[in-house]
């Protein structure tokens, strides 16, 4: 049978029906013996005996008003059951519907932190806390409605308003363990970028300033799910603190962090997970259709080396060591043609769609000469002291970057950025804040694009920002 669980089925889905089928069965089982008896008793007695004759009246009426009364009490039976069963479905489909209606009201899903399954799902597989049945299914159903019992005994919760959240989850895909609540909103950020734009320095930095400084500041519970993530990003935040920087991303390796955030005015939590994907995977197309978060992605983070846009690294070749600023190899405009390509793929869309996503624009590495004047903070200020109309640095920053992309030759970028997402934002940051080996490296600006793409899709995170 399909979607067989390890769980008893409930009595009005299977037991139920038997137990009525049995009960008319036996009532007339007995009419009819007692039909049978009556019969015998004629041709026992001869019908012309007064026994006999008695017998046989017992037989008619029997098989009149016996015969009558059953089909009555059959009848009358399976009404009554059958009322009571009609009122149990209608129970069962309204609490399956208000499971469903809290899971899209609260826009709850769940995505693989597996990198390498990274499947979207609404309700994962859950195990019995007693015996670790897997649960496939731990829906309102046949099993049971508001609670069903595991082949176990024990009782499991079936939705989300009492308790199922809370016992141990995994993938239903590929059966890796989910952490934190499972009945919460799901975020996905991937971020691209060409080889050594920065993106690892970026999110690790980020995510500093995202635990350090914004979540305490706007009342957030911000932590990570993962024990391997939190000691991932502790020993690359304690190298940058004494100047080392982090590791190359391995070619293959498909790596999130997965942060858990409760907001202090809504009970139900955010998942975020931030994809850090290798540059090389963007030579080769076909690796970034393995990226399934692409497909489920609330936003992207497009990361730019400013020394790969050829007109200003040609303004700055005598100022500039490129090797000293990790230069990338790679052309931005390739990366950004790779990643189109295999949206459009993804989303089986034609070449003049616009995605229904959010892209930040991040120009890195502002620490370079000459690009803190130009697109850094204190030009942001200058911008806005000389246009009124600018309420935010934000704003400003972000036509900033926009014409310093324009003026130096990437127009035709900006246009097709402009063209084929929901809502494009410039901003400019310095993952890293230096170039000098061994010293700290204190980054800025690298937490705007997560917050922009968070606030975004979540009035809720953007009236908590502080
Ligand atoms: N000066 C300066 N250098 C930076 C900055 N951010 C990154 N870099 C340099 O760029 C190099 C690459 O940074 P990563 O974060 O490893 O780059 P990536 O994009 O993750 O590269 P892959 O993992 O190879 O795709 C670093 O080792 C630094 O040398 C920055 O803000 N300023
Ligand atoms: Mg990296
Ligand atoms: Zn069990
Ligand atoms: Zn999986």
């Amino acid at each position: 049978m399909k979607h067989v669980q390890p769980a008893r089925i409930s009595y009005f889905f299977g037991k139920g029906y038997t137990d009525l089928k049995n009960t008319i069965k036996d009532a007339w089982k007995l009419n009819v013996r007692e039909i049978k008896n009556q019969a015998e008793k004629v041709s026992f007695e001869g019908f012309f005996s007064i026994k006999g004759f008695t017998a046989a009246m017992a037989l008619l009426c029997i098989l009149i008003f016996g015969s009558l009364i059953t089909a009555m009490t059959t009848v009358f039976h399976t009404i009554i059951l059958s009322i009571f069963f009609v009122i149990i479905y209608i129970l069962f489909g309204i609490i399956w519907l208000v499971d469903r209606i809290y899971i899209l009201a609260h826009r709850i899903s769940n995505a693989c932190p597996n990198p390498d399954c990274q499947a979207h799902f609404l309700i994962p597989a859950y195990i019995c806390p007693n015996c670790h049945r897997v649960h496939t299914r731990l829906v309102p159903g046949r099993y049971g409605i508001l609670k069903r019992r595991c082949l176990c005994g024990e009782k499991l919760p079936t939705t989300f308003l009492n308790g199922r959240s809370k016992l141990q989850a995994y993938c239903p895909v590929c059966g890796s363990s989910l952490t934190g609540d499972t009945g919460s909103r799901q975020y996905a950020i991937p971020i691209i970028g060409g080889p050594d734009v920065g993106k690892t320095c970026l999110i690790n930095m980020g995510v500093k300033t995202l635990l350090q400084d914004v979540a305490p500041q706007s009342g957030w519970d911000l932590s990570f799910m993962s024990e391997s993530d939190k000691a991932e990003y502790f020993s690359v935040v304690q190298g940058m603190l004494k100047g080392v920087r982090p590791m190359k991303t391995d070619k293959d390796a498909l790596t999130a962090y997965q942060l858990m955030l409760n907001l202090p005015n809504d009970k139900i939590g955010r998942r975020i997970y931030i994809y850090d994907i290798s540059g090389e995977m963007f030579s080769n197309s076909g690796d970034i259709q393995r990226n399934k978060a692409f497909s489920y992605a609330d936003g992207f983070i497009f990361l730019i080396d400013p020394l790969t846009i050829p007109d200003f690294s040609m303004k700055v070749s005598d100022k500039v060591n490129f090797d000293s600023y990790g230069a990338s190899s790679k052309d931005f405009d390739d990366i950004f043609d790779v990643m189109l390509n295999n949206l459009q793929i993804m989303f089986n869309m034609k070449p003049e769609d616009v995605m229904k996503k959010n892209l930040a624009v991040v120009i890195n590495k502002c620490d370079i000469p000459t690009l803190n004047e130009q697109i850094g903070p204190a030009a942001a200020e200058s911008y806005m002291a000389a246009n009124p109309d600018c309420k935010s640095e934000g704003d400003a920053e972000n036509e900033l970057v926009r014409s310093f992309l324009e003026e130096n030759g990437e127009g035709n970028f900006v246009r097709t950025a402009e063209a084929r997402f929901r809502n494009v934002r410039y901003f400019a940051c310095s993952a890293l804040g230096h170039n000098k080996e061994g010293v700290t490296f204190q980054g800025y600006g690298t937490e705007a694009p997560f917050l922009w793409i968070l606030e975004e899709i979540d009035p809720k995170i953007r009236a908590t920002v502080r």
